[in-house]
């Protein structure tokens, strides 16, 4: 799901440091999150800044998209946002953006839901406290920075949904002096790929950290935040959903855990 500003001109053009909210040239502001149910995405708390006084009004969700700046009115749906539920122990100004989790209610011009196609699915949410093993491989995406080949030691935003592997880390060593001490919580864990070289960059949070079980992706994490990009050491942090099932069953009214 991609969710995206409305209004343009409801919100000042001014850049924070922080993330998936920002403009690149001829792009709304654009923002990553994961469905979960046929009337709910999750995304990242931080990526509706407080300070912007970001409402339900200023944004639209696009299921199914794969590119920015291109409509394909064949695979996607739109929605307005019906609610919006940021944490309310999210901390925007903290260091660690512990519970960095927010959801989204989406409803149709109709009053519908999501509908299932071919481009667009629900993810599963794991049982709770369920975590995978460390070394598991899972999948990211989004629309994130990218090497711009062009000009070296540059990024760019992608135009396409991209997607890549990264690796669980345990939290002893995300939490070790090398990596990042005590700036993650228990509310989050690490991941990377073997040699530092895929990660989820600026533009990604909100969006999923998905892992295959049984034949199903489950949502495990949500790309929450890093030092840069594909650093040595410095994997990507994201928030561990399987900490949330009470808190998004409460919110949602859903049953969190999904065998069928
Ligand atoms: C960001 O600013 C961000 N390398 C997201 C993920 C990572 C770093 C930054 C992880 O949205």
């Amino acid at each position: 799901a991609k969710t995206s500003e409305e209004a343009k001109t409801k919100l000042p053009n001014q850049d924070t440091e922080m993330t998936c909210g920002e403009r690149t040239p001829q792009q709304n502001f654009k923002i990553i999150g994961t469905l979960i149910a046929p009337c709910w995405v999750l995304s990242a708390a931080h990526c509706f800044p407080q300070d912007k006084r970001t409402k339900k009004g200023d944004y639209s969700v696009y299921l199914g998209k794969d590119a920015t700046n291109e409509a394909d009115m064949r695979k996607e749906q739109t929605f307005a946002v019906a609610k919006l539920v940021l944490h309310k122990n999210f901390d925007e100004n903290a260091d660690d953006f512990n519970n960095d989790i927010a959801l989204l209610q989406i409803v149709g011009n109709n009053g519908q839901c999501a509908q299932k196609t071919p481009s667009a699915r629900t993810a599963c949410l794991p049982p709770p406290q369920h975590m995978l093993p460390y070394g598991s491989f899972c999948h990211i995406a989004g629309y994130g920075l990218e090497r711009n080949d062009e000009i070296p030691d540059t990024f760019k935003y992608s135009r396409y949904m991209k997607e890549t592997q990264v690796q669980i880390l345990s939290p002893s060593v995300c939490k070790s002096k090398d990596y990042y001490g005590k700036r993650v919580t228990e509310n989050q864990f690490c991941a990377a790929s073997k040699n530092w070289t895929e990660d989820a960059c600026k533009g990604d949070s909100g969006g999923p950290l998905l892992c295959e079980a049984n034949g199903r992706m489950f949502l495990f994490g949500v790309i929450s935040w890093g030092d840069g990009c594909a650093r040595k050491f410095k994997p990507g942090v994201y928030t561990k959903i399987t900490n949330y099932n009470n808190w998004i069953a409460k919110q949602t009214g859903l049953l969190t855990f999904t065998n069928g």
